[in-house]
């Protein structure tokens, strides 16, 4: 009966994020972010999206007759019991409700409607967002009507897969009274917050939910959906992610769903959604967001519409945000490695190129936090110009900078070795040509050199004097396969530590790039990002079996930003057959996690060892927080370390 407009929404490609534009700044479009990517704006996501609506009402102007009046049409109607409302691309006149919030900043200006009479379902919401496009002349507490037509605007856009967001488009609104009493929020808690995440999708419609009856008691995304526009409240909520560089930060309303021990929910399985997160961003000036940390609270009460964007889903757009208390968290430094001790790190330095202000806190954190570990695997070390893309290749002076500033830092003078990947060959930000590099330390470790290693050959394994040996080192593993393809080859090496070879292989798989979200309308989420990473990591793991094929109990270490969780399939074909073991497993539960994204503290970087390391049954793993939880973070992963005794 219905159309459902985000079917047929253009594709909108995903957005590079942009911080929060003040309020009384107009919105550029097209925007240009540093680096010289001209990216689309929000602004031009949400015309594409709008240019659909219209689209919808055509298609289903059969079905109208008149517009739909005061008497018949109120926002609990509009919204329905499913997703989408019954009323999507039809007119309706005379909506009336109480302004509670109004938007005024943004591509997405309006405001949003609520009825102080609400029906007896708690399935329908009783509130609205109005998309009035210029800032809007409306008041908090001014009662209005509303004519316009019903649209389901998808964030981002359809290919996302994301839910829409129901609307009241091209609005003419009609004040009848002003300085009324908005209605009382609804209180977000851990009582009411169901505990399961989501219903299975309609098998017949694509695995969709949208079409699906709301279920608020039983399923979070419901409830979520059935507040969807309402003024809600939080309160004394503590923070799990911190505040990032567009104005918002995600807290916890279960404080003790999934705690870690430092603050945030831990994701620890795909079949236990953290039903307790929700994003926060504010109506008020940017200057004013609180800078946040993992572990803060907002104390005392939060207060908005509830609405839904690209960037994390449900989120209380607060019209009013308690006061930030301090947690108190403090970055981890963690032990030096002992003589007999050989410490490897991994190290995600996000977009690292010479045009960084980061390389001497990359440096203390490298000298101090990690104590100086003997190989460091980089990854997203950016060439000599960074983003520009003129085919440079050469990152000698990315490194030799992070090398001096390390120095400078009290540190060792490392040496380093990578390979060079083919111009703009490997994904990540266009001209960056990221690669993965190994810092050594030569006063402890040494590199074994053996020509012939390149952009393109293959390293293979030979043995020698019965033992194994890398064909190239540095070497890059099966480049030319197409698992790599617009993706970062590893980089393996031949180390030697007190007489003893060490192969280290450094990684930088795949991303979660086009992966739905969790709060997607197809339920199970597509993950199509592994297809390409399970590829990855079928090769990395049957180079290491090569390596083991030749020595059974040789020394592998195969470590880096994984992209994947420690839960992951991802994980268990890097494992294998028991050729690598993901050693973030020795931690206790509540510490395993490198990254923090929306609210859910997980693992993406990893240190994988091969048997003879894992039997040793003298590996101290440590993830050292010194980035994810922390709103002035120099990059967005924590470092790993390993110890152990070859
Ligand atoms: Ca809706
Ligand atoms: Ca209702
Ligand atoms: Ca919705
Ligand atoms: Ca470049």
């Amino acid at each position: 009966m219905t159309t459902v407009c985000s079917t047929r929404v253009a594709t909108a490609p995903p957005v590079k994020r942009l911080p929060k534009v003040l309020s009384t700044t107009p919105v550029p479009a097209p925007t240009q972010v540093p680096g010289g990517i001209t990216l689309p704006s929000k602004k031009s996501a949400r015309l594409a999206a709008l240019t659909v609506a219209a689209v919808c009402s055509a298609a289903s102007a059969v079905a109208l007759t008149s517009p739909a009046h005061a008497d018949s049409v109120r926002i609990h109607d509009i919204q329905g019991t499913t997703r989408i409302s019954p009323y999507a691309g039809q007119k309706v006149a005379d909506v009336p409700g109480i302004v509670t919030a109004t938007r005024t900043y943004g591509s997405s200006r309006g405001f949003w409607l609520q009825d102080p009479t609400p029906d007896d379902n708690p399935a329908t919401s009783e509130g609205v967002f109005v998309f009035t496009s210029s800032t809007p002349k409306v008041a908090v507490g001014d009662s209005v009507t509303v004519s316009g037509t019903v649209s389901e605007y998808v964030p981002g856009g359809a290919s996302t897969g994301n839910q829409s967001v129901t609307e009241i488009t091209k609005p003419t609104v009609t004040t009848v009274s002003t300085g009324n009493a908005v209605p009382a929020p609804v209180v977000i808690d851990a009582k009411s917050v169901p505990g399961e995440y989501t219903p299975a999708g309609d098998p017949t419609a694509d695995n969709s939910i949208n079409g699906l009856t709301l279920d608020p008691s039983t399923y979070a995304l419901d409830y979520y959906e059935s507040l969807e526009g309402m003024n809600v409240q939080v309160a004394d909520a503590r923070v799990v992610t911190a505040t990032d560089p567009y104005s918002e930060l995600w807290v916890t309303v279960k404080p003790r769903e999934n705690r870690t021990r430092r603050g945030g929910t831990l994701y620890a399985s795909y079949d236990d959604q953290n039903t307790g997160r929700l994003q926060i961003q504010s109506l008020g000036a940017t200057a004013d967001f609180p800078a946040a940390n993992v572990g803060d609270t907002l104390t005392g009460t939060t207060t908005g519409p509830l609405d839904f964007n690209q960037f994390g889903g449900y989120t209380l757009v607060a019209s009013r945000l308690g006061t930030l208390k301090s947690g108190g968290l403090e970055r981890e430094t963690t032990r030096k490695q002992s003589r007999g001790e050989l410490a490897v790190a991994t190290y995600n330095v996000e977009n690292l190129d010479p045009s960084d202000k980061t390389f001497d806190a990359h440096a203390a954190a490298i000298v101090n936090n990690l104590q100086s570990p003997d190989i460091v695997s980089l990854e997203e070390i950016q060439d000599n110009d960074g983003a520009t893309d003129d085919g440079v290749v050469d990152a000698s002076t990315t490194v030799t900078k992070l090398i001096d500033a390390i120095v400078a830092a009290g540190g060792p003078t490392y040496d380093w070795r990578s390979i060079n990947p083919a111009n703009d060959q490997d994904g990540g930000e266009p001209g960056g040509n990221i690669r993965q590099v190994f810092l050594f330390n030569p006063e402890r470790v040494s590199f074994v050199d053996r020509a012939g290693g390149d952009s393109t050959t293959a390293v293979g394994v030979t043995k020698v004097h019965g033992k194994a040996q890398l064909t190239a080192s540095p070497g890059r593993v099966d480049p030319a396969n197409d698992a790599w393809k617009s993706s970062r080859k590893p980089l393996a090496g031949e180390f030697v530590f007190r007489s003893r070879t060490v192969f280290v292989i450094a990684n930088h798989l795949n991303s979660k790039g086009g992966d739905q979200a969790l709060t997607s309308q197809h339920q199970p989420v597509v993950r199509s990002s592994e297809i390409q990473r399970h590829a990855q990591a079928t090769l990395v793991n049957a180079f290491v079996k090569s390596i083991l094929d030749v020595q059974k109990n040789a020394d592998v270490v195969a470590l880096g930003d994984m992209n994947d969780f420690d839960f992951s399939d991802t994980t268990k074909i890097l494992q294998g057959d028991g050729e690598l073991w993901s050693a973030i497993q020795s931690l206790p539960r509540s510490e395993r996690y490198t990254y923090d994204y929306q609210g859910n503290q997980q693992v993406l970087d990893q240190i994988l060892v091969s048997p003879s390391i894992r039997r040793g049954c003298d590996l101290d793993y440590d993830s050292v927080h010194i980035n994810s939880e922390f709103h002035d973070q120099i990059s967005d992963h924590d470092p790993q370390v390993l110890r152990f005794r070859p």
